[in-house]
């Protein structure tokens, strides 16, 4: 590896955990790094100027194909995830490595020499005010400033999980430029049922809170992980957005189908008629239950949820 290469593990490292543990490609040769597109069209044009991708945790996608394949031919593919199974899974790789990541990122920076205890370098310090210029308290889609406040008041080495709901995206994004350094995100395309019990296992192993981010929908999978974080009085808290819908597969289909959301009509993706009563169920699993109606309301509902040594379960509506 060179120069170049060395300097982006470090600026990741520095940068957090976040890219690694979200599932990052790190992109030499026009240097460039982040997540990849979603559709293959899209990855395809990305990776075209490019002639090595170092894919951390994450995968190439190939199941949302829009225009051609993902990978142009001139890529060299290097991978390393915890899960052997995930290597080479959609796409053959040039390298394949099995290994958590920190660890090998921390290895690999040993012997390039990189100092990995650094402070963050001043490129990576939160820019608060471009964030909140980006999610503000106003709009269509305000309540995304709530979700903010909330990772802003977070310890940045809190363990925080997303199960795969369509905030998924904004939530990665506050928190790697927030800096946290224990985020786990879902493989993408992956399956739902994960995070909530994988929040309540991180928090009991480390005996700190740890904090789910879950959609209404995606929370169905795995909410009985509740009692077992009231059984055991383990610091959980699970943000609940309320959207009673399936939005994630409403936008994958109008993105396959043309169309927009407002004026396809979907079946059997809307859970409104009767209402779910989610606060109930959560607190039939002994969950203490909160709500955030607005950004003032944020404050005091942490307090309370990182006050309680047992399962949060805090509902917080979304715009349609
Ligand atoms: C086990 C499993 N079943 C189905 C899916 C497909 N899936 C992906 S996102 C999604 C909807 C999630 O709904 P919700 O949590 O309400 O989030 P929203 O889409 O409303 O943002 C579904 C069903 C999946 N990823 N995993
Ligand atoms: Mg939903």
């Amino acid at each position: 590896m060179g120069e170049t290469d060395a300097k982006y593990i470090l600026s990741l490292n520095e940068s957090s955990t976040v890219g690694i543990a979200a599932g990052y490609a790190l992109i030499t040769g026009k240097p460039s790094k982040g997540q990849l597109p979603t559709t293959t069209g899209d990855i395809y044009n990305l990776l075209l100027n490019h002639d090595t991708i170092l894919l951390l945790g994450d995968k190439i996608d190939t199941f949302t194909w829009h225009d051609r394949e993902s990978v142009p031919p001139q890529l060299k593919i290097i991978q390393i995830s915890p899960a052997a199974e995930q290597l080479g899974f959609d796409w053959p790789v040039d390298m394949a490595v099995v290994g958590d990541l920190g660890a090998t990122l921390d290895a690999l920076a040993r012997v390039l020499k990189v100092d990995v205890n650094q402070t963050p370098a001043a490129d990576v310090a939160p820019d608060i005010a471009a964030l909140d210029a980006q999610y503000p308290d106003s709009g269509p889609t305000a309540s995304n400033a709530q979700i903010l406040q909330i990772l802003k008041r977070l310890d940045r080495d809190t363990h925080i999980c997303t199960e795969g709901s369509s905030e998924d995206d904004i939530v990665e994004d506050m928190a790697g430029k927030l800096g946290f350094r224990n985020c786990h995100w879902p493989a993408r395309g992956g399956g739902l049922g994960w995070a909530m019990p994988l929040a309540t296992g991180l928090a009991f192993g480390t005996g700190k809170h740890a904090v789910c981010f879950v959609g209404d929908g995606g929370s169905l999978f795995s909410i009985h992980t509740l009692w077992t974080a009231a059984a055991q009085k383990i610091p959980v808290i699970h943000f609940y957005f309320v959207n009673d819908e399936y939005r994630a597969l409403k936008d994958l289909w109008v993105g396959f189908l043309g169309g927009d959301v407002e004026t396809t009509k979907f079946v059997g993706m809307d859970f409104n008629d009767p209402p779910i009563d989610v606060a109930g169920i959560a607190s039939g699993f002994g969950a203490k239950t909160l709500h955030i109606g607005s950004l003032a309301d944020v404050d005091t509902v942490l307090d309370e949820a990182l006050a309680h040594q047992g399962p949060t379960f805090v509902t917080i509506k979304r715009e349609r």
